[in-house]
């Protein structure tokens, strides 16, 4: 290991679930080692025996267990109201599609944002993102979407900015003007998209608020040719793109987003061998999304099966969203995903880790205790990474690190 420096910080004797694949072990548990940290990035990971003798800036984790900080790759953090009267409705027999075609659904919350000012969309999406990094999330994906027009979509996407700067957070935020129809727009869904891909994104692209664009890709959303004019107007201005697809049914959602050699797709509970196939190619991640699917009570689920098979890396995420997933749970979403959909303990924690960081485009920087990587990590009092996705409730975090500060 190089030489270090005065101010480096040495975090040692630790039980390392690196998740770094590079590891044989399980989780990429190192034993009895140690984080140097220079800066925000982490310079070396690496036995204990190997700690040089007599730096002045250690911390003693005491054998405490140590992950990477958890990244919550899909969320719709920032909205006004709630739907607790549609789900009671939902409850009763209405179907969400039946709601949605009332006027109520996404454009319930749609009126609801629109009149709620940016300090109350900030203090209630604050209270949702607090009980998250409690949790120990340090990098969040929050999507506009409940805006659906220019002045509203960027008040959202300046809530995002904003909570950034508040918190010792990063958070990457995602266009999702294509979330639904505007009721002043029912009668011309096109003219909304131009809209959207003439006006809305290239003016918000233009300050910077947003990452990648995505699109709801399904009956009560967007077609697959309407989802491919969005897609094509982000690639045109060098945009990644994503999809919340094949969630209610199959309408090819996945592969459109591995011809544009997309981020993620997203839900893909009725993904098929076509779908799998084409993500395979494009390298595009499988996000699943275990809260929607029980909060809807669905029964299909995600193929998990054929996405191990092609070795498609699979990231899980809260979706947190009043309609669908009102979870504000990152370790209840990796419950979840075992018990719903078979992930084992150590694949729901790649999904929250560096799996999701990929579905981010931060593969590379996030998501895994290695040199070079960002030092977000957290301390947990807990033994083995199962305890926090075996027992969502208990929540065991000891300490959280992000860019090398505890906060
Ligand atoms: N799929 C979902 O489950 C959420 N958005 C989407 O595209 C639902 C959002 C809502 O119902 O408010
Ligand atoms: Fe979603």
């Amino acid at each position: 290991m190089q030489q270090l420096h005065p101010d480096d910080l040495i975090w040692r004797n630790a039980r390392l679930a690196t998740m770094d694949p590079a590891h044989t072990a399980p989780y990429g548990m190192a034993e009895s080692s140690a984080i140097v940290v220079r800066g925000q990035t982490i310079l070396a990971v690496l036995p204990e025996s190997d700690v040089p003798a007599g730096h002045s800036k250690v911390v003693d984790l005491q054998g405490r267990l140590v992950t990477p900080g958890l990244i919550d790759c899909h969320t719709h953090l920032i909205f006004g109201g709630n739907r607790a009267a549609e789900w009671e409705q939902r409850l009763n027999g209405v179907s969400y599609q039946a709601i949605s075609a009332q006027g109520g659904g996404i454009n319930a919350t749609v009126t609801a944002t629109r009149s709620s000012s940016p300090d109350t969309l900030q203090e209630l999406a604050q209270r949702r993102l607090q009980r998250l990094m409690n949790e120990g999330v340090t990098t969040i994906e929050i999507k506009s979407g409940y805006g659906l027009n220019a002045d509203a979509e960027e008040k959202m996407l300046q809530v995002a900015r904003q909570l950034a700067r508040n918190n010792p957070v990063e958070i990457s935020p995602t266009l999702l003007s294509a979330h639904a129809v505007p009721a002043e727009y029912r009668h011309d869904p096109d003219a909304y998209l131009t809209l959207v891909c003439e006006q809305i994104m290239p003016a918000l692209w233009q300050k910077g608020l947003f990452d990648a664009v995505d699109v709801f890709c399904e009956n009560v959303g967007f077609t697959p040719s309407q989802t491919e004019r969005v897609f094509q107007a982000a690639t045109a201005l060098g945009i990644p793109v994503k999809g919340h697809v094949e969630q209610l049914s199959n309408l090819g959602g996945a592969a459109l987003v591995s011809r544009f050699k997309g981020l993620s797709a997203d839900h893909i509970e009725y993904l098929d061998e076509a779908g799998v196939q084409a993500m395979a190619q494009s390298g595009t991640v499988a996000v699943l999304l275990p809260g929607a699917f029980y909060f809807l009570q669905e029964r299909q689920r995600p193929p998990v099966e054929q996405l191990r098979k092609q070795g498609i890396p699979i990231a899980v995420a809260t979706d947190y969203n009043p309609g669908t997933s009102p979870f504000a749970s990152l370790h209840l979403a990796m419950n979840m995903a075992c018990v719903q959909f078979g992930l084992t303990p150590e694949e729901a924690w790649a999904g929250v880790t560096r799996h999701a960081a990929q579905a981010l485009g931060r593969g590379a920087t996030h998501g895994q205790l290695k040199a070079g990587y960002v030092a977000d990590f957290i301390v947990w009092d807990a033994h083995h990474p199962v305890e926090m996705v075996y027992e969502p409730g208990r929540n065991p975090l000891y300490q959280r690190i992000f860019r090398g500060e505890a906060v």
